[in-house]
């Protein structure tokens, strides 16, 4: 480990914007996506956080356009009475025709105009919606499939909004963006009946190629030869993977998210992306370093407080020694890299018990996996440490106030015995709950009781490796099969705050477009290790000097060599073990130094790119 040195790029090189003011006066950006206002999983977060730097540069001249499905959307969303901009008058008009249109903000940093239209609206007109699919595209979409069926129904009112705004924008130029399959549908329609809008199609993975990883161990190296319309059939998802090909081939601009997506689309898809539009976050920065230092040790000791609950009761060990790391996301054993992270920390135990090393890592895993109820078992272990926390609370309480008066008494200025001051029914108490909580059994390695519990691939590489939570393991296991939020009983925080507890965030993943976990890390000054395999790696690896250096550690994943990789990476964590308090939070101040180059402050600027050929494409 260095930590000191810099990179390619500067935090002060913040990227020109390459849109003229004049350009944009005379254009209207239409961003669609169906996780405005519905968040799912990674593009929400592409497409909220991306928003005031939209807004900042495009002003009213940008839009948002999302599906009316989720059940909360109204607390966050406050409709416009009355606009008579293009984009109010197209709402009117739609309106007028009978459909059901939610037009105003999202009530998010930047608050953007947003125009939602629900799906089952036009649920009386799915079956000749779907005919011109099948007619003019080839897209036979079979009911009883209800994502795709809501997702048709949306596309039909985003088509019908855009043909009306292109009738209403007094010549402005109209420009599509349009995100993942989901969104993408109206995209052949729009290009057979000419409506004069410029696409844009962003694809944020391939559908095959997701398939495709999760089931062959080749995959990579296949790549170039599968044919589509086979593997489409054999995993049954022929009508998307046929809707994401017509949209990649009709938009006027095609883009992803990343090299090793663009190589992905041009196998899979048939068509080389436009432009590569990394993700960016809206990095928060602080005034004092020591602020977001600060926040570390504050989320960390609230980790401390779950960590007591779930070990304590069986061994204890010295919380000023150990090191929090944690691996989440949406549940794909080897896409996600969840079997190599594993077999790391499987390593990287034993070399440390051969060391006989003083330091004690808890690894936590967040996902989400079907559970009946959390272990009642980790509950009362935590609601006992609770009492004890109570108990010692009262006792803190007497012994202050009866030494006080003892202090004021004292005539020979000697310290009295403190233990005198607790009264017998304090003791008992504490004793009580004390004995009712220790116990011989090993500490749990997964924290709900799982549906599958047998063939979770988890708990069968913990329980094979015995990786399950001895006194004398360095690596102990808490498995938290689902995500963490302030609600949750045993953390009890927001899922960002635990990143700025944690001290390392581990994602290697196999098959991974861009990857926004380790991106979160970063920008919380928590050093992360993603892989050469993910979008993100890929970019850090060729856009910085030292991606090491400033946090982000890839793992080699190209080579297909599972036992270099996973020694590779214990290796990185053990180098990572050695380090001191002090070098460790000279590290986090040089990630979190760095983490603004991934702002869309300084990232914006490529989404720039793929708008600007929009408008400047011939319709
Ligand atoms: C932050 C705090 C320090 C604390 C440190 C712990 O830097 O400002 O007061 O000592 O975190 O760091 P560690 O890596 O041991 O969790
Ligand atoms: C996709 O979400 P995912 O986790 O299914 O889009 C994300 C946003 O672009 C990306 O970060 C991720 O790698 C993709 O896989």
């Amino acid at each position: 480990f260095s930590i000191s040195g810099s990179s390619a790029l500067h935090p002060s090189k913040k990227l020109k914007r390459k849109i003229t003011k004049r350009e944009i006066s005379k254009s209207i950006l239409v961003e669609v996506a169906w996780e405005v206002c519905n968040q799912m999983g990674g593009i929400y977060t592409v497409i909220r956080s991306k928003i005031p730097s939209m807004v900042e540069y495009w002003g009213e001249h940008y839009c948002l356009l999302g599906p009316y499905v989720h059940s909360n959307v109204s607390a966050e969303f406050e409709p416009i009475s009355h606009s008579r901009s293009p984009i109010g008058r197209a709402v009117e008009k739609m309106r007028e025709m009978g459909y059901e249109v939610h037009y105003g903000h999202w009530l998010v940093s930047g608050r953007p105009q947003t125009v939602l239209f629900n799906p089952f609206n036009v649920y009386d007109k799915l079956g000749e919606i779907k005919y011109e699919l099948w007619e003019h595209h080839d897209i036979s979409t079979p009911g009883g499939d209800e994502m795709l069926d809501q997702t048709i129904a949306f596309g039909h009112q985003v088509e019908v909004f855009l043909q009306l705004l292109t009738e209403e924008a007094n010549s402005k130029k109209v420009v599509g963006h349009f995100h993942e399959w989901m969104a993408g549908i109206p995209i052949p329609q729009i290009r057979r009946k000419s409506i004069p809008v410029s696409t844009v199609f962003t694809t944020h993975a391939t559908l095959l190629g997701r398939y495709l990883a999760m089931n062959d161990p080749l995959f990579y190296e296949y790549l170039p030869f599968y044919d589509w319309q086979k593997e489409a059939t054999h995993f049954n998802i022929e009508p998307m993977v046929k809707i994401e090909r017509a949209a990649a081939h009709g938009s006027h601009v095609f883009t992803t998210v990343s090299e090793l997506t663009a190589n992905e689309c041009e196998h899979l898809l048939g068509r080389k992306p436009d432009e590569i539009l990394p993700n960016g976050l809206n990095i928060e920065r602080f005034e004092a370093l020591h602020e977001f230092q600060n926040l570390h040790l504050e989320y960390k000791e609230r980790i401390h407080q779950a960590v007591m609950g779930h070990f304590f009761q069986s061994y204890s060990f010295d919380l000023n020694n150990t090191l929090y790391f944690f691996t989440s996301g949406r549940f794909e054993y080897k896409n996600k890299g969840y079997d190599l992270t594993l077999e790391a920390l499987a390593r990287l135990n034993w070399w440390l018990k051969q060391d006989k090393s003083p330091v004690t890592i808890v690894m936590f895993i967040i996902t989400k996996r079907p559970f009946h109820s959390i272990n009642p078992m980790v509950l009362h272990s935590k609601a006992i440490m609770e009492e004890v926390r109570q108990c010692c609370d009262e006792i803190q309480h007497q012994v202050g106030e009866k030494l006080f008066y003892a202090a004021a008494a004292s005539l020979d200025h000697r310290l009295p015995n403190l233990s005198e001051f607790v009264d017998d029914y304090m003791r008992l108490r504490l004793r009580r709950t004390l004995q009712s909580w220790k116990s011989d059994s090993l500490p749990p390695i997964v924290t709900h009781n799982l549906v599958n519990d047998a063939e979770d691939e988890v708990l069968n590489f913990l329980r094979n490796a015995n990786l399950i939570n001895y006194p004398d393991d360095r690596v102990k296991f808490i498995y938290h099969p689902d995500f963490i939020s302030p609600t949750n009983p045993l953390f009890g925080m927001e899922y960002h705050q635990f990143v700025r507890g944690c001290h390392m965030g581990i994602f290697p993943s196999y098959y991974e477009p861009w990857g926004y976990t380790p991106l979160e890390c970063i920008a919380s000054g928590v050093p992360s290790v993603t892989s050469d395999l993910s979008g993100f790696g890929d970019y850090a690896l060729k856009s910085m000097k030292d991606p090491e250096e400033n946090g982000i550690s890839v793992t080699k994943r190209r080579h297909g060599n599972f036992d270099k990789s996973a020694n590779e990476l214990a290796t990185f964590l053990y180098n990572y073990v050695q380090l001191n308090r002090r070098e460790r939070i000279a590290f986090r101040n040089q990630v979190e130094s760095n983490s603004v180059l991934f702002d869309w402050q300084y990232l914006a600027s490529h989404y720039d790119k793929a708008h600007k050929r929009a408008i400047v494409a011939d319709l």
